[in-house]
């Protein structure tokens, strides 16, 4: 039986579990409220937050865990903070190398099959350990049920943080979200997008909102994260493409229109993104050409080949494709030449600095001619004043969106 790996940081990572604390604390009953949730919302008799130390596992909030010491090297955990970033599910250790023959599978006591570990990171980013649910039956969790493990496990690692929001409130909002992707119950505002030299209008931005029940407010930067996080985003993009491209279609005039898209669409076993917009512009009788899907550069970061590929599909339908949000993240330059993107949209923190600070100034200049040499067109975002508006008209930019231009609202049929 292979004994887990140690995660490439095992040192750096001892020394920061050791530093936080978390060793000596005594049994915090946030994080039992936490492992209380877990077994209830994934229903499975066992939960715990474990701590991976050099040699074995710490348990805190434990719900009737075997108590038969866990050595490090064989243990569930140990695997699970090998890929921090998602869960481990182990449907039947008892079909699975790593674990057939650890104790807590084989002997009679514990007999474990099903194991679910989210690892948990502290707040410098290192493993501390992993928040797990178990079950003596064999089984799975549901793409629902992992949203919900990843939910309660930044619930622990804001408990570790000592910033905890009820671990309640997550779950709320989650669940809200869940049945308003559910009824596709999302509204939309529209940016004008204009033209920089005469400042005719060229189309406009979809940018969703949400009601909460009780008539709280939400803005995408609230919750397009962690719909992503849960996989609702699929329902929430495919709702606003649908309501997006109906209302267009609807007005009498030929104005265009730009829909923002998630990365995640591009992580799918299948494409589906290509199918689902052929399907809502035959539907909707809208001409392809009319409508721009804004992708940011996650879709390349995530998935370079694929991304190459499903973008090609996407222009092969007729519509084009814009690079949201450039300037922020890596923002390749090599992006630009190698992927069949029609638009630039030039974040908003390179364009604040217009007129004001010449390092911003030199970035623009340069992306606008580089674009334009590759027979794309530039789109400055977040334009707020006349300077800002008259130096991207000087340096030939294309298209400008912002306050100073509209802020998003309802559109003028
Ligand atoms: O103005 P605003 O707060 O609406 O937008 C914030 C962010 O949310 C923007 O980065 C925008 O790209 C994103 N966003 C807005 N609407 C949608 C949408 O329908 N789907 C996705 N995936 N992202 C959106
Ligand atoms: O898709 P994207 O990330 O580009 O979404 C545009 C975001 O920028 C939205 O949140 C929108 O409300 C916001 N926005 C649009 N115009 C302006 C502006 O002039 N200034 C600022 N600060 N934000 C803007
Ligand atoms: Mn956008």
């Amino acid at each position: 039986m292979p004994e887990a790996a140690l995660p490439f940081d095992e040192a750096e990572r001892l020394l920061s579990l050791t530093r936080s604390g978390l060793l000596e604390g005594r049994a915090n009953r946030r994080i039992k409220g936490v492992t209380e949730l877990a077994t209830r919302a994934l229903k499975r008799p066992m939960a715990a937050v474990s701590l991976v130390t050099a040699d074995k596992q710490v348990l805190r909030g434990a719900i009737r865990m075997p108590t038969a010491p866990t050595p490090r090297a064989h243990s569930f955990c140990a695997h699970a903070i090998l890929q921090p970033d998602r869960p481990l599910i182990v449907e039947n250790a008892q079909e699975d190398r790593r674990f057939a023959n650890y104790p807590q599978v084989t002997d009679p006591k514990f007999r474990l099959r099903f194991y679910a570990g989210m690892p948990l990171r502290l707040p410098d980013g290192h493993a501390a350990g992993v928040l797990c649910a178990l079950d003596q039956v064999p089984g799975t969790l549901s793409d629902f049920q992992i949203a919900i493990l990843r939910e309660l496990a930044e619930t622990v690692e804001d408990i570790f943080a000592e910033q905890a929001p009820a671990a309640g409130e997550r779950l709320t909002l989650l669940q809200e979200l869940r049945r308003a992707a559910s009824a596709g119950d999302f509204t939309l505002q529209w940016q004008p997008i204009a033209r920089a030299r005469d400042l005719q209008v060229h189309g406009h931005e979809a940018l969703v909102r949400w009601t909460r029940p009780g008539g709280v407010p939400a803005r995408p930067d609230d919750f397009i994260p962690l719909a992503e996080r849960s996989g609702l985003i699929g329902r929430i993009d495919r709702a606003v493409l649908w309501a997006a491209c109906t209302e267009m279609a609807s007005l009498p005039d030929e104005r265009r229109l730009s829909v923002n898209v998630s990365a995640r669409w591009f992580g799918l076993a299948r494409p589906r993104l290509p199918g689902l917009i052929a399907q809502v512009l035959a539907s909707t009788g809208l001409s392809p050409d009319r409508l721009t899907i804004e992708l940011t550069e996650r879709v390349i970061v995530d998935n370079p080949d694929r991304a190459l590929w499903e973008l090609r599909d996407l222009k092969a339908i007729g519509v084009r494709l814009a690079l949201d949000d450039f300037g922020t993240g890596y923002s390749s330059l090599s992006y630009l030449e190698a992927y069949p993107f029609d638009i630039v949209k030039l974040d908003k923190t390179f364009v604040r600095g217009l007129g004001a600070n010449e390092r911003s100034e030199a970035v623009v200049k340069a992306v606008i001619r580089l674009g334009h040499d590759l027979g794309m067109m530039l789109c400055a975002e977040g334009v707020e004043t006349e300077r800002q508006l008259e130096f991207l008209r000087i340096h030939d930019c294309d298209l400008v969106q912002g306050y100073l231009l509209g802020r998003p609202g309802r559109i003028r049929p």
